[in-house]
């Protein structure tokens, strides 16, 4: 079996300054509602917001990507067209004060599933390097399907023992345990993009990324995630749910919008 694209695409200046303030603005007026919540306090996801009726920091985040060349991008992997995976896009605030905000290595298809291919379009809000935090990846120079296969007997084993379809499973994977893994390459099993607020990295869900671990006194950062797929090959956790998509669409006049709708509606008969 082989995993295509295992390394990350890093594209710079993909957002105006003036998108980054509204999407900055967007994450600042998410914050709030992520208070108070037990697990994950600093992120929230979109369908989260929408459910609790804060739909505008998740439309202007939208509009700021469906105006960019995220977009465009989004187009490239997806030519008939994409979808937002609204429950599994999210504001976070990595707050270094908080060990809920360290994400281990992982894979997004741990919520996801396999199935079809979605892409995790990662927006920082900062500048990143100098304490703040970026992504860490697998280097070029590794062999991915060591931890891939690592990953996929254990979320095998999960499910096996659960035997109810696919489902969320909860895997990370210690730093220290990976490094020793590819102990070969040294420094060089691991990458961490440094890029400026403006670009985005993106990843599938078979790419393993965490919170990078920062040498010098670590910064608060914000980013976005926005998962993406095709409404027609969804990853498999989203096909065996109810959840909601927001299907991009472009009227008449060119401009690019979106349409929400139930992955239950895109399954039933016309
Ligand atoms: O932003 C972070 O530090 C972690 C994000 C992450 O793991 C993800 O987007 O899947």
């Amino acid at each position: 079996m082989s995993i295509p694209n295992a390394v990350p695409v890093v594209v710079e200046q993909a957002f105006s300054a003036e998108q980054i303030r509204s999407m900055s603005a967007a994450l600042d007026a998410a914050r709030p509602i992520m208070d108070g919540r037990e697990r994950r306090a600093n992120s929230i996801g979109f369908e989260a917001l929408w459910r609790l009726n804060h739909p505008r920091p998740i439309m202007a985040a939208m509009s700021a990507f469906l105006n960019s060349r995220a977009y465009d991008f989004a187009m490239q992997q997806f030519p008939g067209g994409f979808c937002f995976l609204l429950r599994n896009c999210s504001f976070r605030y990595h707050d270094p004060a908080s060990a809920k905000s360290h994400l281990d290595l992982h894979f997004d298809a741990n919520f996801l599933g396999l199935g079809g291919k979605a892409v995790n379009v990662w927006v920082p809000l900062n500048d990143l390097g100098d304490g703040v935090p970026g992504l860490t990846f697998l280097g070029p120079e590794v062999d991915p399907l060591k931890l891939y296969r690592a990953w996929r007997s254990k979320r095998d084993a999960l499910l096996a023992a659960r035997a109810s379809g696919p489902t969320p499973v909860n895997i990370f994977f210690d730093r220290e345990d990976v490094q020793s893994v590819f102990r070969e390459v040294g420094e060089a099993a691991f990458i961490t993009p440094r890029i400026k607020a403006g670009g985005f990295v993106a990843f599938h869900q078979l790419v393993a990324h965490g919170t990078e671990v920062v040498s010098s006194v670590p910064k608060a950062r914000g980013s976005i995630e926005f998962r993406i797929a095709d409404p027609e090959a969804l990853p498999e956790v989203y096909r065996a749910r109810k959840a909601s998509l927001a299907v991009a669409k472009t009227g008449a006049d060119g401009r690019h919008g979106i349409e929400v709708v139930l992955t239950s509606e895109l399954d039933a008969p016309a």
